[in-house]
Protein backbone atom coordinates (compact mmCIF):
# COMPACT_ATOMS: atom_id res chain seq x y z
CA UNK A 1 0.00 0.00 0.00
CA UNK A 2 3.00 2.24 1.04
CA UNK A 3 4.31 1.97 -2.28
CA UNK A 4 1.46 2.07 -4.28
CA UNK A 5 1.07 5.12 -2.25
CA UNK A 6 4.41 6.47 -2.94
CA UNK A 7 3.83 6.11 -6.27
CA UNK A 8 0.62 7.75 -7.04
CA UNK A 9 2.04 10.74 -5.53
CA UNK A 10 4.75 10.76 -7.76
CA UNK A 11 2.84 10.32 -10.76
CA UNK A 12 0.94 13.37 -9.00
CA UNK A 13 4.23 15.16 -8.74
CA UNK A 14 5.01 15.14 -12.08
CA UNK A 15 1.59 16.29 -13.68
CA UNK A 16 1.98 19.62 -11.00
CA UNK A 17 5.44 19.85 -12.40
CA UNK A 18 4.27 19.33 -16.09
CA UNK A 19 1.21 21.87 -15.50
CA UNK A 20 3.57 24.50 -13.73
CA UNK A 21 6.60 24.21 -16.90
CA UNK A 22 3.53 24.98 -19.07
CA UNK A 23 2.22 27.76 -17.40
CA UNK A 24 6.07 29.19 -17.09
CA UNK A 25 6.52 29.54 -20.55
CA UNK A 26 2.97 30.37 -21.74
CA UNK A 27 2.94 33.31 -18.90
CA UNK A 28 6.18 34.25 -20.66
CA UNK A 29 5.66 33.64 -24.41
CA UNK A 30 4.32 37.43 -24.69
CA UNK A 31 7.42 39.00 -22.97
CA UNK A 32 10.87 39.28 -23.63
CA UNK A 33 12.13 37.02 -21.99
CA UNK A 34 15.04 34.21 -22.86
CA UNK A 35 13.56 30.93 -22.00
CA UNK A 36 15.50 27.64 -21.46
CA UNK A 37 13.97 24.39 -21.36
CA UNK A 38 13.67 23.08 -17.24
CA UNK A 39 16.45 20.04 -17.71
CA UNK A 40 18.92 23.31 -19.72
CA UNK A 41 18.48 25.45 -16.33
CA UNK A 42 18.85 22.86 -13.63
CA UNK A 43 21.68 21.42 -15.85
CA UNK A 44 23.32 25.15 -15.98
CA UNK A 45 22.21 25.37 -11.94
CA UNK A 46 23.89 21.94 -10.92
CA UNK A 47 27.05 22.41 -13.16
CA UNK A 48 27.03 26.40 -11.93
CA UNK A 49 26.89 25.02 -8.03
CA UNK A 50 30.37 22.76 -8.91
CA UNK A 51 31.65 25.69 -10.48
CA UNK A 52 30.31 28.03 -7.61
CA UNK A 53 31.85 25.88 -5.27
CA UNK A 54 35.40 25.97 -6.52
CA UNK A 55 34.75 29.44 -7.34
CA UNK A 56 35.74 30.78 -3.84
CA UNK A 57 38.99 29.15 -3.33
CA UNK A 58 40.42 32.64 -4.36
CA UNK A 59 40.96 33.85 -0.88
CA UNK A 60 43.45 32.84 0.76
CA UNK A 61 45.00 33.50 4.28
CA UNK A 62 48.24 31.85 5.66
CA UNK A 63 47.55 33.41 9.40
CA UNK A 64 45.03 35.08 11.60
CA UNK A 65 46.82 38.38 12.27
CA UNK A 66 44.61 41.76 10.47
CA UNK A 67 46.95 43.75 8.52
CA UNK A 68 44.96 46.58 6.83
CA UNK A 69 45.61 49.42 4.07
CA UNK A 70 44.71 52.10 5.97
CA UNK A 71 44.49 54.34 2.77
CA UNK A 72 41.10 52.53 1.67
CA UNK A 73 40.07 51.82 5.20
CA UNK A 74 36.96 52.88 6.26
CA UNK A 75 37.31 52.71 9.95
CA UNK A 76 40.45 55.28 9.61
CA UNK A 77 38.39 57.28 6.87
CA UNK A 78 35.81 57.88 9.51
CA UNK A 79 32.35 56.88 7.82
CA UNK A 80 30.56 60.03 8.54
CA UNK A 81 32.35 62.11 6.20
CA UNK A 82 31.63 59.83 3.64
CA UNK A 83 28.37 60.68 4.39
CA UNK A 84 28.94 64.25 3.99
CA UNK A 85 30.51 64.19 0.53
CA UNK A 86 28.22 61.22 -0.71
CA UNK A 87 25.90 64.00 -2.47
CA UNK A 88 29.03 65.29 -4.27
CA UNK A 89 29.24 61.81 -5.90
CA UNK A 90 27.38 61.03 -9.01
CA UNK A 91 26.91 58.26 -10.83
CA UNK A 92 26.91 59.92 -14.41
CA UNK A 93 30.39 61.23 -13.40
CA UNK A 94 31.99 58.00 -13.64
CA UNK A 95 34.01 57.34 -16.90
CA UNK A 96 32.70 53.76 -16.52
CA UNK A 97 34.66 53.05 -20.24
CA UNK A 98 38.20 54.42 -18.97
CA UNK A 99 37.62 52.33 -16.00
CA UNK A 100 37.32 48.97 -17.74
CA UNK A 101 39.68 49.55 -20.75
CA UNK A 102 42.90 50.42 -18.15
CA UNK A 103 42.48 46.72 -17.55
CA UNK A 104 41.05 45.39 -20.95
CA UNK A 105 41.92 42.39 -22.65
CA UNK A 106 45.80 42.64 -24.25
CA UNK A 107 45.85 42.09 -27.80
CA UNK A 108 46.20 38.24 -28.22
CA UNK A 109 45.06 38.02 -24.77
CA UNK A 110 42.73 34.44 -24.25
CA UNK A 111 39.72 36.25 -22.80
CA UNK A 112 38.90 33.64 -21.04
CA UNK A 113 42.16 32.91 -19.39
CA UNK A 114 42.14 36.26 -16.01
CA UNK A 115 38.73 35.38 -14.82
CA UNK A 116 37.60 32.23 -16.06
CA UNK A 117 34.80 33.63 -18.02
CA UNK A 118 34.53 35.68 -21.46
CA UNK A 119 36.07 38.97 -20.42
CA UNK A 120 35.52 39.77 -23.96
CA UNK A 121 31.51 39.60 -23.80
CA UNK A 122 31.03 40.99 -20.47
CA UNK A 123 33.71 43.73 -21.56
CA UNK A 124 31.16 45.05 -24.58
CA UNK A 125 28.22 45.02 -22.56
CA UNK A 126 27.06 48.49 -20.80
CA UNK A 127 27.71 49.02 -17.76
CA UNK A 128 24.10 49.32 -16.76
CA UNK A 129 22.39 46.82 -19.52
CA UNK A 130 19.00 45.88 -19.14
CA UNK A 131 18.17 42.43 -18.00
CA UNK A 132 14.95 40.41 -18.90
CA UNK A 133 12.14 40.46 -15.61
CA UNK A 134 11.72 36.83 -15.36
CA UNK A 135 9.40 37.46 -11.88
CA UNK A 136 6.13 35.30 -11.63
CA UNK A 137 3.82 37.67 -13.15
CA UNK A 138 2.03 37.59 -9.33
CA UNK A 139 4.81 39.68 -7.89
CA UNK A 140 4.62 42.26 -10.30
CA UNK A 141 0.79 43.36 -8.06
CA UNK A 142 2.88 43.17 -4.70
CA UNK A 143 3.05 46.20 -2.91
CA UNK A 144 5.87 46.93 -0.34
CA UNK A 145 6.22 48.82 2.32
CA UNK A 146 7.65 52.56 1.89
CA UNK A 147 9.20 52.18 5.33
CA UNK A 148 11.31 49.38 5.11
CA UNK A 149 14.82 48.70 6.58
CA UNK A 150 18.23 50.41 5.06
CA UNK A 151 20.53 47.79 3.91
CA UNK A 152 24.12 47.84 3.47
CA UNK A 153 25.72 45.99 0.63
CA UNK A 154 28.64 43.80 0.97
CA UNK A 155 30.71 43.02 -1.95
CA UNK A 156 34.25 41.11 -1.53
CA UNK A 157 36.21 40.39 -4.54
CA UNK A 158 39.95 39.08 -5.31
CA UNK A 159 40.47 39.83 -8.82
CA UNK A 160 37.44 40.33 -10.18
CA UNK A 161 37.26 41.17 -14.08
CA UNK A 162 36.34 45.24 -13.80
CA UNK A 163 33.06 44.96 -15.89
CA UNK A 164 31.30 42.70 -13.76
CA UNK A 165 32.51 43.77 -10.55
CA UNK A 166 31.02 47.40 -11.83
CA UNK A 167 27.69 46.06 -12.92
CA UNK A 168 27.47 44.48 -9.97
CA UNK A 169 27.31 47.60 -8.73
CA UNK A 170 25.75 49.31 -10.89
CA UNK A 171 22.59 47.15 -11.09
CA UNK A 172 22.49 46.69 -7.52
CA UNK A 173 21.83 51.32 -7.42
CA UNK A 174 19.73 51.62 -10.35
CA UNK A 175 17.63 48.77 -9.69
CA UNK A 176 17.12 49.69 -5.67
CA UNK A 177 15.19 52.39 -4.36
CA UNK A 178 18.06 54.92 -3.39
CA UNK A 179 16.55 55.46 0.01
CA UNK A 180 16.48 51.66 1.02
CA UNK A 181 20.75 51.73 0.33
CA UNK A 182 22.47 52.96 2.83
CA UNK A 183 25.86 52.24 1.24
CA UNK A 184 28.11 49.48 -0.63
CA UNK A 185 31.00 48.27 1.05
CA UNK A 186 33.69 46.63 -1.72
CA UNK A 187 36.08 44.83 0.58
CA UNK A 188 38.86 44.33 -1.87
CA UNK A 189 40.50 40.93 -0.40
CA UNK A 190 44.40 41.68 -1.61
CA UNK A 191 43.76 42.23 -5.44
CA UNK A 192 46.72 42.57 -7.56
CA UNK A 193 45.66 45.92 -8.82
CA UNK A 194 44.83 48.11 -5.38
CA UNK A 195 43.34 50.25 -8.45
CA UNK A 196 40.32 47.49 -9.19
CA UNK A 197 38.34 48.57 -5.84
CA UNK A 198 39.61 52.12 -5.24
CA UNK A 199 38.64 53.45 -8.38
CA UNK A 200 35.18 52.32 -7.95
CA UNK A 201 35.26 54.98 -4.72
CA UNK A 202 34.26 57.68 -6.94
CA UNK A 203 30.65 56.34 -7.21
CA UNK A 204 27.79 57.21 -5.23
CA UNK A 205 27.49 55.28 -1.79
CA UNK A 206 30.51 53.11 -2.01
CA UNK A 207 33.34 52.40 0.42
CA UNK A 208 35.87 50.64 -0.37
CA UNK A 209 38.29 48.88 1.94
CA UNK A 210 40.94 47.06 1.19
CA UNK A 211 43.13 43.65 3.11
CA UNK A 212 46.75 43.55 2.79
CA UNK A 213 46.66 40.16 2.82
CA UNK A 214 44.46 37.41 1.65
CA UNK A 215 41.87 36.78 4.54
CA UNK A 216 39.23 35.00 2.59
CA UNK A 217 35.64 35.20 1.77
CA UNK A 218 34.43 34.66 5.80
CA UNK A 219 36.69 37.15 7.50
CA UNK A 220 36.35 39.86 4.43
CA UNK A 221 32.24 40.11 4.99
CA UNK A 222 32.65 40.37 8.75
CA UNK A 223 34.96 42.98 8.48
CA UNK A 224 32.69 44.79 6.14
CA UNK A 225 29.56 43.70 8.46
CA UNK A 226 31.59 45.76 11.27
CA UNK A 227 31.33 48.81 9.50
CA UNK A 228 27.82 48.60 8.35
CA UNK A 229 25.35 51.54 8.78
CA UNK A 230 22.27 50.00 7.36
CA UNK A 231 19.75 47.82 9.14
CA UNK A 232 20.20 44.89 7.32
CA UNK A 233 23.22 43.33 5.19
CA UNK A 234 22.95 42.27 2.17
CA UNK A 235 25.81 40.18 0.94
CA UNK A 236 26.58 40.06 -2.64
CA UNK A 237 29.21 38.23 -4.89
CA UNK A 238 31.10 39.88 -7.31
CA UNK A 239 29.96 38.67 -10.23
CA UNK A 240 26.09 39.63 -10.05
CA UNK A 241 23.10 41.49 -11.88
CA UNK A 242 20.22 42.88 -9.53
CA UNK A 243 17.22 41.95 -11.74
CA UNK A 244 14.02 44.47 -11.12
CA UNK A 245 13.12 45.44 -7.60
CA UNK A 246 15.00 42.44 -6.24
CA UNK A 247 15.26 44.24 -2.75
CA UNK A 248 12.19 45.29 -1.45
CA UNK A 249 11.15 41.74 -1.27
CA UNK A 250 14.36 40.82 0.37
CA UNK A 251 13.95 44.03 2.94
CA UNK A 252 9.98 43.17 3.52
CA UNK A 253 10.47 39.92 4.61
CA UNK A 254 13.58 40.68 7.30
CA UNK A 255 11.05 43.82 8.22
CA UNK A 256 8.28 41.18 8.97
CA UNK A 257 10.38 38.74 10.81
CA UNK A 258 13.62 39.67 11.55
CA UNK A 259 14.97 36.34 12.60
CA UNK A 260 14.81 35.21 8.77
CA UNK A 261 17.44 35.39 6.59
CA UNK A 262 16.67 35.18 3.33
CA UNK A 263 17.91 34.60 -0.49
CA UNK A 264 16.97 35.52 -3.97
CA UNK A 265 16.27 33.38 -6.73
CA UNK A 266 19.85 33.04 -8.09
CA UNK A 267 19.82 33.43 -11.97
CA UNK A 268 22.29 32.33 -14.71
CA UNK A 269 24.43 34.52 -15.80
CA UNK A 270 26.34 32.58 -18.47
CA UNK A 271 29.82 32.97 -18.82
CA UNK A 272 30.32 32.72 -21.88
CA UNK A 273 27.66 34.64 -24.01
CA UNK A 274 26.49 36.44 -20.93
CA UNK A 275 22.93 35.87 -21.67
CA UNK A 276 20.51 36.47 -18.38
CA UNK A 277 18.28 32.93 -18.02
CA UNK A 278 15.64 32.54 -15.53
CA UNK A 279 16.46 30.14 -13.08
CA UNK A 280 14.01 27.19 -11.97
CA UNK A 281 11.89 28.31 -8.83
CA UNK A 282 11.33 24.66 -7.60
CA UNK A 283 14.51 24.27 -6.00
CA UNK A 284 15.75 25.04 -2.80
CA UNK A 285 18.96 24.67 -0.83
CA UNK A 286 19.80 21.70 0.90
CA UNK A 287 23.02 19.06 1.46
CA UNK A 288 23.55 15.38 1.81
CA UNK A 289 25.58 13.58 4.80
CA UNK A 290 29.06 14.96 3.26
CA UNK A 291 27.78 18.39 3.72
CA UNK A 292 28.63 19.33 0.59
CA UNK A 293 25.68 21.63 -0.31
CA UNK A 294 22.93 21.19 -3.27
CA UNK A 295 20.04 22.44 -4.69
CA UNK A 296 16.91 19.97 -4.16
CA UNK A 297 13.43 19.91 -6.01
CA UNK A 298 11.00 21.13 -3.64
CA UNK A 299 9.29 18.04 -1.83
CA UNK A 300 5.70 17.29 -2.94
CA UNK A 301 3.73 19.45 -0.71
CA UNK A 302 6.21 22.50 -0.78
CA UNK A 303 5.73 22.21 -4.52
CA UNK A 304 1.81 22.32 -4.40
CA UNK A 305 2.31 25.12 -2.32
CA UNK A 306 4.62 27.16 -4.34
CA UNK A 307 2.38 26.52 -7.69
CA UNK A 308 -0.52 27.23 -5.86
CA UNK A 309 1.23 30.77 -5.02
CA UNK A 310 4.58 31.38 -6.58
CA UNK A 311 5.25 34.73 -4.99
CA UNK A 312 5.21 33.11 -1.34
CA UNK A 313 8.76 32.27 0.52
CA UNK A 314 10.01 28.68 0.09
CA UNK A 315 11.89 26.98 3.32
CA UNK A 316 14.95 26.68 2.88
CA UNK A 317 16.86 24.03 5.20
CA UNK A 318 20.50 25.74 3.50
CA UNK A 319 21.59 28.36 1.77
CA UNK A 320 24.26 28.64 -1.15
CA UNK A 321 26.17 31.57 0.65
CA UNK A 322 26.78 34.13 -2.04
CA UNK A 323 23.71 36.40 -1.87
CA UNK A 324 21.76 36.82 0.97
CA UNK A 325 20.54 39.29 3.10
CA UNK A 326 19.91 39.32 7.01
CA UNK A 327 19.20 41.96 9.52
CA UNK A 328 22.68 43.25 11.13
CA UNK A 329 21.73 42.82 14.77
CA UNK A 330 20.49 39.13 13.97
CA UNK A 331 23.78 38.61 12.08
CA UNK A 332 25.66 39.96 15.30
CA UNK A 333 23.12 38.24 17.59
CA UNK A 334 24.05 34.91 16.25
CA UNK A 335 27.66 35.08 16.20
CA UNK A 336 28.04 36.37 12.88
CA UNK A 337 30.46 34.25 11.13
CA UNK A 338 33.05 31.61 12.71
CA UNK A 339 35.93 33.48 12.24
CA UNK A 340 38.55 30.36 12.80
CA UNK A 341 37.04 28.82 9.30
CA UNK A 342 39.55 29.50 6.59
CA UNK A 343 38.80 31.25 3.52
CA UNK A 344 35.68 29.84 1.92
CA UNK A 345 33.43 26.36 2.37
CA UNK A 346 30.99 25.12 5.17
CA UNK A 347 30.17 28.60 6.28
CA UNK A 348 27.20 28.43 4.64
CA UNK A 349 26.30 25.05 5.83
CA UNK A 350 27.15 26.45 9.26
CA UNK A 351 24.88 29.51 8.95
CA UNK A 352 22.00 27.54 8.11
CA UNK A 353 22.43 25.06 11.49
CA UNK A 354 23.17 28.17 13.04
CA UNK A 355 20.23 30.25 11.90
CA UNK A 356 17.33 27.27 12.15
CA UNK A 357 18.72 26.25 15.25
CA UNK A 358 19.10 28.99 16.86
CA UNK A 359 15.56 30.76 16.84
CA UNK A 360 15.31 32.00 13.09
CA UNK A 361 14.43 30.80 9.68
CA UNK A 362 15.92 30.65 5.93
CA UNK A 363 13.97 31.70 2.93
CA UNK A 364 14.21 31.83 -0.71
CA UNK A 365 11.99 34.85 -1.91
CA UNK A 366 11.03 33.90 -5.47
CA UNK A 367 10.35 37.64 -6.21
CA UNK A 368 13.75 38.72 -5.72
CA UNK A 369 16.24 37.62 -9.05
CA UNK A 370 19.92 38.33 -8.95
CA UNK A 371 21.60 36.86 -11.72
CA UNK A 372 25.22 35.45 -11.12
CA UNK A 373 27.96 34.13 -13.29
CA UNK A 374 28.27 30.60 -12.68
CA UNK A 375 31.65 29.12 -13.95
CA UNK A 376 33.35 26.16 -14.60
CA UNK A 377 36.52 26.58 -13.58
CA UNK A 378 38.15 29.13 -11.11
CA UNK A 379 41.04 31.50 -12.64
CA UNK A 380 43.25 30.92 -8.97
CA UNK A 381 45.32 28.51 -7.82
CA UNK A 382 44.66 27.34 -3.90
CA UNK A 383 47.81 27.21 -2.25
CA UNK A 384 46.14 26.32 0.96
CA UNK A 385 44.57 23.04 -0.55
CA UNK A 386 41.01 23.35 -1.25
CA UNK A 387 39.89 19.71 0.26
CA UNK A 388 41.82 20.84 3.80
CA UNK A 389 40.36 23.95 4.64
CA UNK A 390 37.13 23.00 3.39
CA UNK A 391 37.22 20.18 5.44
CA UNK A 392 38.30 21.71 8.31
CA UNK A 393 35.61 24.30 8.18
CA UNK A 394 32.95 21.49 7.59
CA UNK A 395 33.85 19.62 10.07
CA UNK A 396 34.02 23.22 12.66
CA UNK A 397 30.36 22.96 11.60
CA UNK A 398 29.77 19.35 12.31
CA UNK A 399 31.02 19.15 15.55
CA UNK A 400 29.51 22.72 17.14
CA UNK A 401 25.89 21.79 15.14
CA UNK A 402 25.12 18.30 14.89
CA UNK A 403 25.27 16.50 18.43
CA UNK A 404 25.91 12.91 17.45
CA UNK A 405 24.84 13.15 13.97
CA UNK A 406 27.93 14.44 12.89
CA UNK A 407 29.29 9.88 12.86
CA UNK A 408 26.84 10.13 9.27
CA UNK A 409 29.20 12.99 8.39
CA UNK A 410 32.22 10.95 9.08
CA UNK A 411 30.91 7.92 7.64
CA UNK A 412 30.18 10.00 4.19
CA UNK A 413 33.53 11.57 4.46
CA UNK A 414 35.88 9.05 6.51
CA UNK A 415 39.36 11.54 5.84
CA UNK A 416 37.13 14.17 7.80
CA UNK A 417 38.09 12.39 10.51
CA UNK A 418 41.49 13.37 10.65
CA UNK A 419 40.62 16.79 10.03
CA UNK A 420 42.00 19.58 12.55
CA UNK A 421 39.49 21.85 13.38
CA UNK A 422 41.17 24.04 16.32
CA UNK A 423 39.41 25.42 19.01
CA UNK A 424 35.61 25.56 19.13
CA UNK A 425 34.74 26.44 22.67
CA UNK A 426 34.11 29.59 21.30
CA UNK A 427 31.32 28.38 19.13
CA UNK A 428 29.83 26.39 21.67
CA UNK A 429 29.70 28.89 24.53
CA UNK A 430 27.51 30.66 21.32
CA UNK A 431 25.58 27.74 21.23
CA UNK A 432 24.72 27.19 24.80
CA UNK A 433 23.79 30.68 25.28
CA UNK A 434 21.57 31.64 22.91
CA UNK A 435 19.54 28.20 24.06
CA UNK A 436 19.91 26.58 20.59
CA UNK A 437 17.92 23.42 19.92
CA UNK A 438 19.43 20.57 18.83
CA UNK A 439 20.36 18.97 15.69
CA UNK A 440 17.40 16.22 15.69
CA UNK A 441 15.00 19.11 15.96
CA UNK A 442 16.45 20.37 12.66
CA UNK A 443 15.92 17.19 10.89
CA UNK A 444 12.63 16.27 12.26
CA UNK A 445 11.33 20.14 11.47
CA UNK A 446 13.29 21.44 9.11
CA UNK A 447 14.68 18.92 6.79
CA UNK A 448 12.49 15.59 7.52
CA UNK A 449 13.83 14.81 3.24
CA UNK A 450 17.19 14.19 5.04
CA UNK A 451 17.32 10.49 6.09
CA UNK A 452 19.08 9.36 8.73
CA UNK A 453 21.34 6.56 7.00
CA UNK A 454 20.46 2.63 8.54
CA UNK A 455 23.71 1.56 10.24
CA UNK A 456 23.77 -1.42 7.43
CA UNK A 457 24.26 1.37 4.42
CA UNK A 458 27.37 1.71 2.98
CA UNK A 459 25.62 4.08 0.16
CA UNK A 460 22.76 5.01 -0.93
CA UNK A 461 20.44 6.97 -4.44
CA UNK A 462 19.64 6.00 -8.00
CA UNK A 463 21.10 3.12 -9.67
CA UNK A 464 21.09 4.13 -13.80
CA UNK A 465 21.18 2.37 -17.02
CA UNK A 466 24.29 3.59 -17.76
CA UNK A 467 24.61 6.39 -20.32
CA UNK A 468 20.59 6.98 -20.26
CA UNK A 469 18.23 8.75 -17.32
CA UNK A 470 16.51 6.00 -16.97
CA UNK A 471 16.43 4.24 -12.89
CA UNK A 472 15.80 1.29 -11.44
CA UNK A 473 12.26 1.45 -10.15
CA UNK A 474 9.97 -0.62 -7.83
CA UNK A 475 7.01 0.66 -10.30
CA UNK A 476 5.10 0.62 -7.03
CA UNK A 477 5.71 -3.60 -7.04
CA UNK A 478 5.26 -5.52 -3.93
CA UNK A 479 7.48 -7.96 -1.85
CA UNK A 480 7.76 -10.46 -4.03
CA UNK A 481 7.48 -9.40 -7.37
CA UNK A 482 9.55 -8.35 -9.91
CA UNK A 483 11.04 -4.55 -10.79
CA UNK A 484 11.74 -2.71 -13.91
CA UNK A 485 13.02 0.71 -15.11
CA UNK A 486 11.36 4.35 -15.50
CA UNK A 487 12.98 7.55 -16.52
CA UNK A 488 14.94 8.72 -13.23
CA UNK A 489 13.01 11.69 -11.07
CA UNK A 490 15.62 12.33 -9.14
CA UNK A 491 13.00 11.94 -6.14
CA UNK A 492 13.73 8.90 -4.91
CA UNK A 493 10.54 7.55 -4.02
CA UNK A 494 10.59 4.15 -5.98
CA UNK A 495 13.89 5.23 -7.20
CA UNK A 496 15.71 4.97 -3.88
CA UNK A 497 18.35 1.97 -3.53
CA UNK A 498 20.89 1.93 -1.05
CA UNK A 499 23.88 -0.77 -1.31
CA UNK A 500 24.44 -2.05 2.17
CA UNK A 501 27.62 -3.14 3.79
CA UNK A 502 26.96 -7.12 2.95
CA UNK A 503 26.51 -5.94 -0.84
CA UNK A 504 22.70 -6.32 -0.97
CA UNK A 505 20.39 -3.66 -3.52
CA UNK A 506 18.03 -2.34 -0.84
CA UNK A 507 14.40 -1.00 -1.30
CA UNK A 508 12.49 -0.10 2.44
CA UNK A 509 12.62 -3.94 3.79
CA UNK A 510 13.37 -5.93 0.74
CA UNK A 511 16.51 -6.72 -1.42
CA UNK A 512 17.25 -7.42 -5.04
CA UNK A 513 17.12 -11.16 -5.17
CA UNK A 514 17.99 -14.47 -7.91
CA UNK A 515 15.48 -17.07 -6.98
CA UNK A 516 17.01 -19.81 -9.97
CA UNK A 517 20.37 -19.84 -11.25
CA UNK A 518 19.53 -20.29 -15.13
CA UNK A 519 19.89 -17.29 -17.23
CA UNK A 520 16.39 -15.19 -17.93
CA UNK A 521 15.21 -16.09 -14.25
CA UNK A 522 13.09 -12.58 -13.04
CA UNK A 523 14.86 -10.61 -10.31
CA UNK A 524 12.81 -10.26 -7.18
CA UNK A 525 11.97 -7.90 -4.34
CA UNK A 526 12.57 -10.01 -1.30
CA UNK A 527 13.12 -10.13 2.27
CA UNK A 528 16.59 -8.99 3.37
CA UNK A 529 18.81 -11.59 4.21
CA UNK A 530 22.13 -10.53 4.92
CA UNK A 531 23.97 -13.57 4.36
CA UNK A 532 21.85 -15.16 1.45
CA UNK A 533 24.88 -14.96 -1.48
CA UNK A 534 21.40 -15.24 -3.78
CA UNK A 535 20.94 -11.47 -2.53
CA UNK A 536 24.46 -10.04 -2.89
CA UNK A 537 26.04 -7.95 -5.91
CA UNK A 538 29.11 -7.05 -6.88
CA UNK A 539 29.28 -3.99 -9.54
CA UNK A 540 32.00 -4.64 -12.14
CA UNK A 541 33.63 -0.77 -12.49
CA UNK A 542 34.95 -2.21 -15.83
CA UNK A 543 32.31 -3.16 -17.52
CA UNK A 544 29.57 -1.54 -15.21
CA UNK A 545 27.91 -5.12 -14.65
CA UNK A 546 25.64 -5.80 -11.88
CA UNK A 547 26.60 -9.50 -10.99
CA UNK A 548 24.60 -11.86 -8.52
CA UNK A 549 26.94 -13.38 -6.47
CA UNK A 550 24.90 -16.38 -6.04
CA UNK A 551 24.56 -16.93 -9.48
CA UNK A 552 27.09 -14.82 -11.39
CA UNK A 553 24.61 -13.68 -14.14
CA UNK A 554 24.24 -10.35 -14.21
CA UNK A 555 21.04 -7.72 -13.61
CA UNK A 556 20.10 -7.43 -17.82
CA UNK A 557 17.16 -4.96 -18.99
CA UNK A 558 16.90 -7.33 -21.32
CA UNK A 559 13.20 -6.45 -23.06
CA UNK A 560 11.95 -2.85 -23.11
CA UNK A 561 8.92 -2.67 -20.85
CA UNK A 562 9.54 -6.24 -19.36
CA UNK A 563 10.88 -6.86 -15.46
CA UNK A 564 14.70 -7.09 -14.83
CA UNK A 565 15.92 -10.22 -15.28
CA UNK A 566 18.92 -12.14 -14.62
CA UNK A 567 20.91 -13.00 -17.88
CA UNK A 568 24.37 -14.67 -18.65
CA UNK A 569 27.35 -11.66 -18.29
CA UNK A 570 27.70 -10.09 -21.90
CA UNK A 571 29.07 -7.04 -22.44
CA UNK A 572 25.98 -5.36 -23.47
CA UNK A 573 24.51 -1.92 -23.48
CA UNK A 574 21.25 -3.74 -21.54
CA UNK A 575 23.74 -4.87 -18.78
CA UNK A 576 25.64 -1.30 -18.52
CA UNK A 577 24.70 0.20 -14.84
CA UNK A 578 25.67 3.66 -13.21
CA UNK A 579 25.63 3.36 -9.18
CA UNK A 580 24.73 7.66 -8.62
CA UNK A 581 24.98 6.54 -4.79
CA UNK A 582 25.88 9.40 -2.10
CA UNK A 583 28.45 7.33 0.69
CA UNK A 584 26.19 7.43 4.01
MN1 LIG B 1 30.41 33.47 -7.57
Amino acid sequence: MRLRRTRILIALLFVVWIGGMLYFFTSNSSSNVTTVTIEERNEHIKKGIEAHKKDHLVFQSSNNKKAVDSKFDAQKLNVNKIEEVEDRRKLKDFDWKAYQERSGLKPGEDKNQRNAYNQEASDALPWDRGVPDVRDQSCKRINYDKDLPTTTIIICFHNEGRAALLRTVVSALNRSPPHLIKEIILVDDFSDNPLDGSELSTIPKVIVLRNMKREGLIRSRVRGADVARGDVLTFLDSHCESNVMWLEPLLQSIKDNPKVVVSPIIDVIGHEDFNYLSSSSDLRGGFGWNLNFKWDFLPAQALMEHKTDPSAPIRSPAIAGGLFSIDKKWFETLGKYDKDMDVWGGENLEISFRAWQCGGEMHILPCSRVGHVFRDRHPYKFPGGSMNVFQKNTRRAAEVWMDDYKKYYFAAVPSARYAAFGDIRERTELRHKLGCKSFKWFLENVYPELKVPADDVLKYGQIKQAGKEICLDTLGHLQGEGLGIFPCHGQGGNQDWSWTKSNQIKHESTCLAATEHKSGTLIKMLPCVSTDAMQQWRFDNGNHGLINKGTSLCMDNYKEGAELTLRDCLVHDTQRWNLDMTHS
